[in-house]
């Protein structure tokens, strides 16, 4: 026996501390909309500068689109200038003709590590709906329900979070974008083709506030600012999201 287990107590032990963590991730500095590369990095590196940090993802597991690797084979590419994130994350990575090679799951699992022990909220079978206006008609938060109810498309109302800043870090659906564009709010250009070169810069250069207070990073960016697409090479995600980190601290009136 390993001990004596009380089927009662561990249903008590789950709901208690589900909800306590839920009910203080009600309103936070920063809410982080998807938890891919970019998202989690820039979510650690806001929590470990003593921020409060709530990621939203809608999938069971975070890690966006680095799971896969290229096409499922399951390894991805960086450029070498990322190489310090990498042992900031406790990754290793093998060096090829000037190019970093990391199993795919390795590097999710890392981001993954780091930003829960950096103290940042991940909430995951989140499905971010919409935007939260004020009375003062300013961005101030999501609306959000369960991914199992989105997915049966059961009628149930979702609730409200507030926070200081929203990051939409949702990749290729660049969702949060996508509910100011459709009210005629922000232009939405649509991503360009595949041109890893060209994206990559693109994407750190499109990592913005681009309404006030939200900003875009990883792919959302191409999205938004119609730039190139590119394949399972993420240097670019990881740089992304520590440009917005930073933005996110000056907004936030810490630099
Ligand atoms: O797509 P994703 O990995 O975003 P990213 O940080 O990185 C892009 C790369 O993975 C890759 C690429 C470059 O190498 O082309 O695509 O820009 O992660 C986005 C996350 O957002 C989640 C989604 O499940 C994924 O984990 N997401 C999408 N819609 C929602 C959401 C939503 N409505 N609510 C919450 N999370």
């Amino acid at each position: 026996m390993i001990g004596n287990i009380s089927d009662l107590e561990v249903t008590r032990l789950i709901v208690q501390d589900y909800f306590r963590t839920l009910q203080d991730s009600v309103e936070s500095d920063v809410i982080i909309v998807g938890g891919g590369p970019s998202g989690l990095v820039a979510g650690y590196t806001l929590a470990e500068q003593g921020k409060k940090v709530v990621i939203m993802e809608k999938k069971l597991s975070p890690g966006g689109g680095i799971w896969g690797g290229g096409k499922g084979f399951n390894k991805v590419v960086l450029e070498r200038g990322v190489g310090d994130i990498l042992r900031e994350i406790g990754v290793g990575a093998t060096e090829v003709d000037g190019y970093l090679v990391v199993p795919a799951v390795l590097l999710a699992a890392g981001l993954i590590k780091k930003t829960v022990e950096s103290g940042a909220v991940l909430l995951n079978l989140f499905a971010v709906e919409d935007v939260y206006f004020n009375e003062e008609r300013e961005l101030a938060g999501v609306v959000v329900n369960d991914t199992a109810y989105k997915m049966t498309s059961l009628h149930v109302d979702p609730l409200t979070f507030k926070s200081r800043i929203v990051m939409d870090s949702t990749g290729h659906d660049a969702v949060v974008v996508n509910c100011l564009a459709k009210r005629g709010i922000v232009e939405l250009k649509g991503e360009d083709t595949m041109n890893a070169q060209m994206g990559e810069q693109a994407v750190i250069e499109g990592t913005k506030e681009i309404y006030p207070g939200l900003i875009v990073t990883g792919m959302a960016c191409a999205q938004v600012h119609g730039t190139c697409r590119m394949g399972p090479i993420f240097g670019g995600m990881l740089l992304s999201g520590k440009k917005a980190a930073q933005i996110a601290m000056e907004k936030l009136g810490c630099t």
